[in-house]
């Protein structure tokens, strides 16, 4: 079950905004936004929780928490209702316009009477912007730029963790049926991309209907697109279709490898079963000939009887993958059971939810052998780091360390690239680190030239063992730096620096193909979570997802090796 802290995080910070836009009071809005934030990051289910208990979370005070419990009581809040309602619907569709603020939406549309964002290109075109108070040609550029990130193919793709939530909800209820039936989902979510266009979840059964039957009467649902007895197409409350089919328990292995795709593999698998006088379909690999079903229970068999051994749905992706098993060579992928350890974390210190103590806890429950602390140093000046606090902060580690059965605390930071590819910290400082972790937080609009120059510092920096999220890219919200990343992954190799593979469902960063790039280099990688709150620690699935569909090993990842072989690694000897 998705937990209730989500649905509470989204409605407050949608209050924050709706504030935020109505002209409200500014700091009221952040108010609420830290509240949102608070609450999603919050380790327990708030779903029983009373005003009481509510308010032990910090950032939420009686009135947040008030509105909480109507929210959990009813479905509702009655203010976030109200300020719903004072919103024109086209207001809010400019406020989708990624580096359009909610102020200025509502001055566009009170100004200039824009409610789409049709209306505000034209506006742009007839340059009727340009009178507007703090709109000038740059804020135009951003706007255009917004939109075409909007309008972008596959901007109506939804992240990876969300699709996630609703086909575990999905694939745990329909297993639960009497009968207890074969269920799983397929499709790219099964191929851990970054993104998903729908879920498809797959049933063997010679009963179909109770599970079409559950699933359109299941809560979550909101419209019922098709409903039929091999498949049932639906619409979830947020908006993302999930496509259920029902195979005859033969079939299972080939329905699952043909809904698994992608289509470009399965293109692949039928030309080469096509060539050794074989059909192959969601029902199975059949001779053409004779029509003698020959493999269909498993995709092991139907793999095997192609020639080929059984490939990891991660590498579906025809990128070399149908002759890599051919020849018996598919990579031993990385695995979530492989990682010792997550490199790049935050505290209360910084932005972080959850104190030092809660973090090191819950690193211990996911059995991690070492954990690093890696809160953000000055140079984001939001943060107000000082040496001082992060030497006391160490001191805190030290005293951690080894008290969780035996796992070891590294205590790092994640350091600031700045515009000319500068440290936060003096070399004698950043020496007294177990680990730095060094990114880019700004001025990413650079030239190729500068972006490139700056990262090959980092890099270079012999105290800097890992770039943290390389590109900076934001799924839908912010394009990658144009840096000539070939020369950053050259650098890297050179110097023994690592290129993280964020985590995060809304940076996975770098990207699959960047990766397969990357590790022609010989580059390491670090699978980090970035977790900014106890609950994020999970994201590190979508990062191994993400190595994989990059053909990693174990031994490409930094954070799999044991301590001793890290901690040389981590050793400044760059020259
Ligand atoms: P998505 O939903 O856009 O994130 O991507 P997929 O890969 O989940 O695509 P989807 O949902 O259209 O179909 C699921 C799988 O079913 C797809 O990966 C391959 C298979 N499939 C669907 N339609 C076709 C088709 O017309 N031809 C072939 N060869 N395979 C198909
Ligand atoms: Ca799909
Ligand atoms: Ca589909
Ligand atoms: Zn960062």
């Amino acid at each position: 079950m998705p937990r209730a802290n989500d649905a509470v995080q989204a409605m407050l910070q949608e209050y924050a905004d709706l504030i935020a836009i109505r002209g409200g009071d500014a700091f009221k809005a952040r108010a609420y936004e830290k509240a949102a934030r608070a609450v999603g990051g919050h380790p327990a289910d708030i779903a029983g929780l009373d005003v009481k208990g509510l308010k032990e979370i910090p950032g939420v005070g009686t009135s947040v928490a008030g509105k909480i419990v109507e929210y959990l009581r009813t479905g509702h809040m009655t203010v976030v209702d109200e300020a719903r309602d004072s919103i024109p619907a086209g207001v809010r569709e400019l406020i989708g316009i990624p580096g359009l603020g909610p102020r200025k939406a509502m001055l566009l549309h009170r100004e200039l009477g824009i409610s789409s964002v049709d209306q505000l290109l034209d506006a742009i075109r007839r340059e009727r912007l340009r009178d507007l108070k703090g709109f000038g040609e740059r804020t135009e550029e951003n706007i255009l730029h917004g939109i075409s990130l909007l309008r972008q193919p596959g901007a109506d793709r939804i992240l990876i963790s969300r699709a996630m939530e609703v086909a575990e909800q999905i694939v745990a209820e329909l297993s639960a049926l009497p009968g207890r039936a074969r269920c799983t989902y397929a499709g790219s979510l099964r191929r851990m991309r970054e993104t998903i266009g729908d879920v498809d979840v797959l049933v063997a059964s010679r009963k179909p209907d109770a599970y079409m039957e559950a699933l359109t009467s299941m809560p979550t649902t909101t419209e019922v697109i098709a409903a039929g007895r091999k498949k049932t197409s639906v619409r979830t409350a947020d908006g993302l279709q999930v496509d259920l089919r029902v195979l005859p328990p033969e079939s299972w292995g080939a329905g699952l490898q043909y809904f698994t795709g992608s289509k470009a593999h399965n293109i692949r698998t039928r030309e080469l079963a096509v060539h050794q006088g074989l059909k192959l379909s969601e029902y199975g690999l059949f001779d053409a000939e004779s029509g003698e079903r020959l493999a269909s229970e498993t995709e092991e068999e139907v793999y095997a009887r192609l020639g080929l051994s059984w490939i990891p749905p991660a590498l579906r992706e025809d990128r070399g993958e149908i002759a890599a098993a051919r020849r018996g060579e598919l990579p031993a992928l990385v695995t979530e059971r492989d990682i010792r350890g997550d490199l790049h974390t935050h505290t209360d210190l910084t932005d972080g939810l959850a104190s030092l103590e809660d973090m090191v806890a819950a690193a211990a429950a996911r059995g991690y052998t070492y954990f690093a602390l890696t809160d953000h140093a000055p140079d984001l000046a939001m943060q107000r780091m000082t040496a001082e606090k992060i030497l006391a902060q160490r001191e805190q580690v030290r005293a951690l360390d080894r008290t969780h059965h035996g796992m070891r605390l590294l205590h790092g930071t994640e350091l600031n690239i700045g515009p000319d590819g500068g440290l936060d910290w003096p070399d004698e400082f950043l020496a007294g680190f177990d680990l730095c972790v060094a990114s880019v937080h700004s001025h990413f609009n650079q030239s190729r030239g500068d972006l490139t120059r700056r990262l090959v510092r980092a890099a270079e920096n012999p105290y800097v063992s890992v770039i943290g999220h390389p590109t900076t890219r934001r799924i839908g919200k912010r394009p990658p730096i144009d840096a000539d990343f070939d020369e950053v992954f050259a650098v890297c190799a050179r110097t023994g620096t690592a290129l993280e593979i964020n985590a995060h469902p809304e940076r996975l960063d770098l990207c699959d193909e960047d990766i397969l790039r990357a590790r022609q280099y010989g580059v390491k990688f670090a699978i980090d979570s970035d977790a900014h709150a106890t609950t994020h620690l999970p994201y590190l699935r979508y990062g191994i997802g993400t190595a994989q569909r990059g053909w990693l090993t174990k031994d490409d990842v930094i954070n799999t090796w044991p301590l001793t072989r890290l901690r040389r690694f981590l050793r400044p000897t760059k020259g």
